[in-house]
């Protein structure tokens, strides 16, 4: 086993891949405070030169969070559960409602609206990177005010 490991490591002493997985405009919605799960949206891009693989996400508000997809199926709204998000490099991925977004499972609590989230991403290569996710109602900043 060891020989293995030493076969193989000499390999990484070529080029540094540069792996910079950058994210932007993270929020979580706040739904009613008795829902145990919500959901999280942020905008994901890859600065570096290598593909960038997110296997796994983590909050401190929530025991789990999956990476989900809605998609119409039959006229009808459902999530699918992702193993992971790719992105080669260069490449802009929007996380936001109706679409792929992270799911917040049991929520000690439901966050309110003006708190603040942290919030990271699991990598495939070990890293990880973070963020601060702002608590709102919906998605667009300007649109808090509801009509009556
Ligand atoms: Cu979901």
């Amino acid at each position: 086993m060891a020989a293995l490991v030493a076969a193989i490591l000499p390999f990484a002493a070529g080029a540094q891949p540069n792996e910079a997985l950058e994210l932007k405009n993270a929020w979580v919605r706040a739904l009613p405070p008795l829902q145990p799960n919500t959901s999280a949206y942020l905008t994901l891009i890859n600065r570096g030169d290598v593909p960038v693989a997110i296997i796994s996400g983590s909050v401190d508000v929530a025991e789990k969070v999956e990476i989900h997809r809605t998609s119409e199926v039959d006229g009808l709204m459902r999530m699918e559960q992702l193993e992971g998000l790719s992105l080669a490099p260069g490449e802009q991925v929007e996380l936001a409602p109706g679409g792929t977004h992270l799911m917040l499972l049991e929520l000690a609590s439901m966050p309110a609206p003006g708190d603040e989230i942290g919030l990271c991403l699991q990598l495939a290569s070990g890293g990880e990177v973070c963020t601060v996710a702002d608590v709102r109602k919906s998605a667009a900043a300007n649109n808090q005010h509801q009509h009556h």
